[in-house]
């Protein structure tokens, strides 16, 4: 009978030791910008992370952001008389923030782009200001298409882990801006007709909260006095 409590108590320590282990667990939470032709402006808004009365603690925020661009072309035509080269892009530029949460360090603004090198001879004699007569050519003139989808340009920024994440604590809300835009350079010279076509894009931000879940000391109140019942219980039926 004596052995038989003594297991019991064990058994309760067990049971007791198992429910104060904090558990860790995440929360994710994501904006999904779907496939689009820049410029746009997006908004979301996102849950802050409910402490449920200090039970649940925020052990770190992390943010990713993703942007993706693919198709469009941009064309430029050298009206210098002299000859120039550098390198093309052609892509989007996307920017992130929230006025109401601090990102940093999160790389709020991500670039994704094509490139290729024009090397461009001087103008062969067509109007400043225009490509030369149809069909457009010359050695003044290059142009780059972006990929097809498939191929499409990936940039993704993280997971960053966020220096404020009192900020992100509390039962309300916090908004999140992504803007979009076109993005074309050249890295030569200046004096150029050029143009371009409509690229297009996605993206996503991700918001992860890492948190960790303790038990409150009521409930471990309960669960003990469970235990030291259903242990009198047993005493009985085998008396
Ligand atoms: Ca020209
Ligand atoms: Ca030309």
């Amino acid at each position: 009978m004596r052995m038989a409590t003594v297991m019991g108590l064990a058994a309760l320590a067990l049971v007791g030791f198992g429910t104060s282990v904090a558990s860790a667990d995440v929360i994710t939470q994501t904006m999904t910008v779907g496939s689009n032709y820049p410029p746009n402006h997006y908004v979301q808004t996102f849950n802050k992370f409910d402490t449920h009365g200090g039970t649940w603690v925020l052990d770190s925020v992390t943010i990713t952001t993703v942007l993706e661009t693919w198709g469009g072309y941009y064309a430029v035509d050298n009206d210098n008389t002299s000859a120039t080269s550098g390198e093309a892009y052609r892509g989007v530029s996307a920017t992130i923030g929230s006025p109401d949460a601090r990102l940093a360090p999160v790389l709020t603004s991500l670039l994704a782009t094509t490139s290729k090198t024009f090397n461009l001879a001087g103008t062969v004699g067509d109007p400043v200001g225009a490509y030369n007569a149809p069909p457009v050519s010359g050695a003044d003139w290059d142009s780059l298409s972006g990929p097809a989808y498939a191929g499409r340009v990936i940039v993704t920024s993280g997971p960053v882990v966020a220096s404020f994440p009192g900020d992100f604590a509390g039962t309300g809300t916090f908004d999140v801006s992504y803007d979009n835009l076109q993005y074309v350079n050249f890295s030569g010279l200046g004096n150029l007709w050029s143009e371009s076509g409509a690229a297009q894009s996605a993206g996503k931000v991700e918001i992860v909260y890492n948190y960790t879940v303790t038990p409150e000391p009521v409930t471990m109140a309960f669960l003990a006095m469970g235990g030291i019942g259903l242990l009198a219980a047993r005493r009985r039926k085998t008396a």
